[in-house]
């Protein structure tokens, strides 16, 4: 059985009709608050998290897979490795790790690969289907040894939004779920700037603004205090997404 949040957030709609007055109180809100964070706990402990997005044939593939967000992050740094097709591009694994590593585009392809025909879905309303390919998360992480006490990835990207760096986090689970890849690749080609190049983080089972473009570093951390607001994404710091954008 499945209990979607949707389903979880109706309940408690209908609980707290013609509660507005006790909503405005401090202690109400932190309580009501504090169900929404065990509704989304609920929701993560039901779903199987190891399930597989579904994927597609490529005659399922969209014509054009439009981008959203930064359409190419215009700083001199991001202009210069452009200009030399990323061949000085290094990802950056560090962290609570016991071998940093500093990956070129060259390293990432020697993992073994992984392609898959996917849906992107937006949280603005639009989706695409579209094929990816790169090294999965997990072996990328495994090269570089997740030290105890990780319990979260970060991911920090070339674009700034406000003057700082996009940036995104995941946990373990969907770190090493096997549809987790570095993407270097968008329907057999490098990836375009609009998309993310060089790479970009595909997390299938999550809702678009968690997949990360324009890679710059990956950190494991033990807690999501210290980035940004404490929130885990620019979005969830900014806009009040949801960390967990679950699909
Ligand atoms: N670095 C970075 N990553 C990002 C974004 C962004 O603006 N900057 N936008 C996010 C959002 S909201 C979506 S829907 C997807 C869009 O990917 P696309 O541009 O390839 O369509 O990237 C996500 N990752
Ligand atoms: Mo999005």
């Amino acid at each position: 059985m499945m209990v979607g949040r949707r389903n979880l957030m109706v309940g408690s709609a209908a609980l707290l009709a013609g509660c507005d007055k006790v909503i405005q109180q401090p202690a109400a809100r932190r309580i009501l608050f504090m169900g929404e964070e065990m509704h989304r706990g609920l929701q993560r402990a039901l779903v199987n998290r190891n399930a597989l997005a579904p994927e597609f044939t490529p005659e399922q593939r969209s014509p054009f897979f439009r981008p959203n967000g930064t359409r190419d992050p215009g700083t001199a740094d991001y202009a210069a490795l452009r200009a030399g097709n990323f061949a000085d591009w290094r990802l950056q694994i560090g962290g609570l790790v016991t071998r940093p590593l500093s990956l070129s585009l060259k390293d990432l392809g020697a993992f073994a690969q992984r392609a898959q025909i996917t849906r992107h879905d937006c949280v603005e309303g639009w989706s695409a289907i579209a094929k990816w390919q790169g090294p999965t998360l997990g072996d990328v992480l495994k090269a570089a040894g997740i030290r105890d006490g990780a319990r979260y990835i970060v991911f920090t990207c070339a674009d700034q939004y406000r003057g700082a760096p996009y940036y995104e986090s995941i946990d373990l689970v969907d770190a090493f779920h096997p549809q987790t890849i570095l993407a270097w690749a968008l329907n057999d080609r490098f990836l375009p700037v609009m998309n993310g190049a060089p790479c970009r983080l595909r997390v299938e089972r999550q809702l678009g603004y968690k997949h990360a473009k324009y890679l710059m570093r990956i950190d494991a951390v033990a807690s999501l205090d210290g980035i940004g607001k404490g929130k885990g994404g620019y979005w969830e710091d900014n806009v009040d997404y949801d960390w967990y954008a679950g699909i």
